[in-house]
C-alpha cells in the first residue's frame, strides 16, 4: 500500500503527496505561494506559481509529460536524474498514485503563457491534454483538483480542514518564506500560513502559552556533505520538553538519529560551555535537567532517507545523527559565547530542575522509608505511641532533650508519641526544600509524621495526608522568645511543605503553664498561663504565705508536671492552629528572606504575641 491505508491518515495522504509536488517547486526556488481549496463537494485543489509541469511530448511514450507523471507509477524517479524529492511522501511516486485513488483529477498548467488542462478518471486519462487558451497575464504554475474515490475510501471520509491546516502550518514553518492560503469553502473561511522566522518561530510557536525564558529563538543551521540541518529552539519556564523533528519534512514521530544527535551535542555544547564559564556548582544538571522547559524543533534533508517501522516514524540515516550533531554543538556553542545572559539563564534554569529531581528523590525516598508497618525506618528519637489509628494517635513536637524526656516518661504511651528536636530548627524559609531535606530534624519529622512532604519547590514530591500517621500533632514549645521563634519556624515548616496538615485542623500549639502557685500548707500547685492571671491569682490570696515557681522552660518540670498542665487531655489547653497563624509565622521570614542574620530579638517579642495562647 502506497499511501499507508484507507482510514483518515491514508486519505489526508493524497492532499500531503500533492501539497509536497508544490513545495518542492518552492523548494527549487520557483513557487512562492501555494493555495490550497476545500470544495463543498469535498473535493480539493491545490495550486503552485511555479514553473508549471511541462506538457511536452515525451519520446519514448509519445504522451505528454504531465500525462506520464500523473498515470506511470515510479514516474518521479524517471524525471529527477541525481536530484532528490525533498518533500516527504512517496519519493515522486505521489501523483499517480493520488490520481489512481481518486473518482477524477483535474490537472491545469499554466506555462509559457498558455493554460493546458488534462483529466483523469481513477487513473485514466478521460480527457486528454488540450489547449484552453492563452493564460491570464503573467500566470504560471500548476492546479491539481481532485476527489478521493469513495469506492476505495468509502462515502462517510472527508477531508478535514483541522488536519490540512496543521500540515499547511506545518510546512509554512519548515520552508520559510513560503505563503500558504487555505480557503476553507465549507465553513467559509480563509487563512495565510506564512513565516520569515521558520523552524524558529516553529519552536516559539510550539511553546503556546508557557512563558519564555529569552525572546528571541536560536537557529542552529548548516549542511554537512550532503545533509542539511535546520535546529530551532527557545527556552520557556515551563517543565515539560517539547521536541518535534522531520526528515525532508516528513514528521519523525519516532525521534531516530537526528534527534540522538541533537540531544548529545546540545548537552556537550551547555556543559563545555558552563565549565569554561565557572558557571558549574556541586550538583551538576544531567541532560534531562538541561532539556526542561526546552521547545525545539529538528529538520534535516537528506538524499536516502531510510525510515523504520510499520509507521514509518523513526529515521535510520547515520550520517544525519553525525551532520546534527556537528552543526548542533558548533552553532550552539557560538551562540553560548555570544550571549553569556541568556547562556546564564538557561543553565540556572536547568541547575534548578537538578535541585527538583534531588529533591523529589530524597522527599521519596523519606515516603518510602517511612512506612509505619516498618518502625525500625522510624527515626530514633522518636518514642512512639502503641497505636496506629491515627484518628487517636498524637505526636508532641517537643523542645529539646529534656523537655522530651519528661514528656517521654510522662506521657500514655498507648496514644502519644514524643519527638524530641534538638535547639533550633532549620528555617526551611530560608534554606529551601533540597536543604531542608539534608537537616536531621526536618528529616525526623517527615519520617514520623509519614504522609510525605509537597510544597511550591518541587512537583514531583508529594504530600498525602492520608498516611498520616497522627490526627493531632502538637508542638510543644517553652513559653519565652526561644520557644516561639521555634515555633514560629515549625509553623511555618508545616505552612510550606505540610499544608494540608494545618488546612485538615490536625496542627495543634500545646500551652504550658507559665506559674506554678502553692498557697498556704496545701499541696495542690495551681498553674498560672499568663501574667494576667498571675495577678488577679495573687490578689486573692489575701496574707496568706505563698510560692511560686516560675517555670521558665519545658525542662524545669517533672514528669508528673508536664502530665497534669500540658498532656492530659483532660485537663490541657490546645490551641489549633489555623491558616492565618500559620501564613503569618511564614510571613514574618518572607520579611527575613535573603538576609543570614537570625531574627532580632525584638522583632520575635513583637512578632511573638500571635502565638501567645488564649484558648
Ligand atoms: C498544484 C499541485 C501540485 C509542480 C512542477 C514543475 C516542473 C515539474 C512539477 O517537472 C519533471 C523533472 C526534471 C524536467 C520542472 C517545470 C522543470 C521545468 C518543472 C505541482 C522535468 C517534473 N519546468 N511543478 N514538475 N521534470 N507542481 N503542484 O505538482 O526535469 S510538479
Amino acid at each position: 500500500m502506497y499511501i499507508g491505508g484507507t482510514q483518515a491518515d491514508g486519505y489526508h495522504h493524497l492532499f500531503k503527496e500533492i501539497l509536497d509536488n508544490s513545495v518542492d517547486e518552492a523548494l527549487a526556488g520557483f513557487a512562492s505561494e501555494i493555495i490550497t481549496t476545500l470544495h463543498p463537494d469535498g473535493s480539493i485543489t491545490v495550486e503552485d506559481n511555479g514553473r508549471g509541469i511541462p506538457v511536452d511530448i515525451m519520446p519514448e511514450e509519445q504522451k505528454p509529460a504531465v500525462e506520464v507523471i500523473y498515470t506511470v507509477l515510479h514516474a518521479g524517479g524517471k524525471f529527477e536524474e541525481g536530484a532528490y524529492k525533498v518533500s516527504g511522501g512517496l519519493h515522486g511516486v505521489g501523483a499517480s498514485v493520488v490520481n489512481a485513488l481518486s473518482e477524477y483529477t483535474r490537472v491545469e498548467v499554466f506555462r509559457e503563457g498558455k493554460h493546458y488542462l488534462i483529466e483523469f478518471s481513477r487513473g485514466d486519462v478521460s480527457k486528454p491534454l488540450h489547449l484552453v487558451g492563452n493564460a491570464p497575464k503573467g500566470k504560471r504554475g500548476t492546479r491539481v483538483t481532485f476527489l478521493p474515490d469513495p469506492q476505495i475510501f468509502g462515502t462517510e471520509q472527508k477531508f478535514e480542514a483541522s488536519r490540512l491546516r496543521v500540515r499547511l502550518r506545518e510546512v509554512s514553518f519548515l520552508v520559510a518564506g513560503l505563503k500558504l492560503v487555505f480557503k476553507d469553502e465549507i465553513h467559509q473561511k480563509e487563512e495565510v500560513f506564512f513565516d520569515k522566522g521558520g523552524v524558529g518561530s516553529f519552536a516559539k510557536y510550539r511553546a503556546d502559552g508557557e512563558e519564555l525564558l529569552y525572546d528571541k529563538p536560536v537557529l542552529l543551521q548548516g549542511q554537512v556533505e550532503a545533509v542539511g540541518v535546520d535546529v530551532g529552539l527557545v527556552h520557556t519556564k515551563g517543565y515539560s520538553v517539547n521536541l518535534v523533528s522531520f526528515a525532508n519534512m516528513i514528521p519523525t514521530v519516532d525521534g531516530g538519529t537526528h534527534v540522538s544527535g541533537f540531544k548529545t551535542a546540545y548537552t556537550r555544547a551547555i556543559n563545555a560551555y558552563a565549565k569554561k564559564s565557572g558557571l558549574v556548582k556541586d550538583l551538576e544538571p544531567t541532560g534531562d535537567d538541561l532539556l526542561e522547559g526546552l521547545s525545539c524543533v529538528i529538520s534535516v534533508k537528506i538524499p536516502q532517507p531510510q525510515f523504520e517501522g510499520q509507521t514509518k516514524g523513526k529515521l535510520l540515516n547515520p550520517e544525519a545523527g553525525t551532520a546534527v550533531s556537528k552543526v548542533v554543538y558548533e552553532k550552539f556553542s557560538e551562540y553560548l559565547e555570544e550571549n553569556p545572559r541568556i547562556a546564564k539563564l538557561i543553565y540556572e534554569k536547568a541547575q534548578r530542575a537538578a535541585q527538583a529531581r534531588e529533591a523529589a528523590r530524597k522527599a521519596r525516598e523519606l515516603v518510602r522509608r517511612a512506612n509505619p508497618l516498618e518502625s525500625d525506618d522510624l527515626p530514633g528519637k522518636l518514642a512512639d505511641c502503641q497505636s496506629e489509628d491515627p484518628a487517636e494517635a498524637e505526636l508532641f513536637i517537643v523542645e529539646g532533650d529534656s523537655a522530651g524526656g519528661s514528656a517521654k516518661s510522662g506521657r500514655d504511651r498507648r496514644f502519644q508519641a514524643i519527638l524530641p528536636l534538638r535547639g533550633k530548627i532549620l528555617n526551611v524559609e530560608k534554606a529551601g526544600l533540597n536543604k531542608a531535606l539534608k537537616n536531621a530534624e526536618v528529616r525526623a519529622m517527615v519520617a514520623a509524621i509519614g504522609a510525605g512532604i509537597g510544597g511550591k519547590d518541587n512537583e514531583e514530591a508529594h504530600f498525602n495526608i492520608e498516611d498520616l500517621r497522627y490526627h493531632k500533632i502538637i508542638i510543644m514549645t517553652d513559653a519565652d522568645v526561644d520557644g516561639s521563634h521555634i515555633r514560629t519556624l515549625l509553623l511555618t515548616f508545616f505552612y510550606r511543605y505540610m499544608r494540608p496538615i494545618i488546612e485538615h485542623g490536625y496542627l495543634y500549639v500545646a500551652q504550658p503553664p507559665l506559674y506554678g502557685l502553692r498557697v498556704g500548707k496545701s499541696k495542690n500547685v495551681e498553674y498560672i498561663f499568663d501574667d494576667e492571671a498571675l495577678k488577679k491569682a495573687l490578689a486573692s490570696i489575701g496574707d496568706k504565705p505563698y510560692e511560686i515557681q516560675r517555670f521558665k522552660g519545658l525542662g524545669e518540670m517533672n514528669a508528673d508536671q508536664l502530665w497534669e498542665t500540658t498532656m492530659d487531655p483532660a485537663r490541657r489547653v490546645l490551641k489549633k492552629v489555623d491558616m492565618r497563624d500559620a501564613s503569618y509565622a511564614a510571613q514574618i521570614f518572607d520579611d527575613l528572606m535573603g538576609s543570614d542574620v537570625q531574627p532580632r530579638r525584638e522583632f520575635i517579642e513583637e512578632n511573638a504575641r500571635f502565638a501567645q495562647i488564649e484558648v
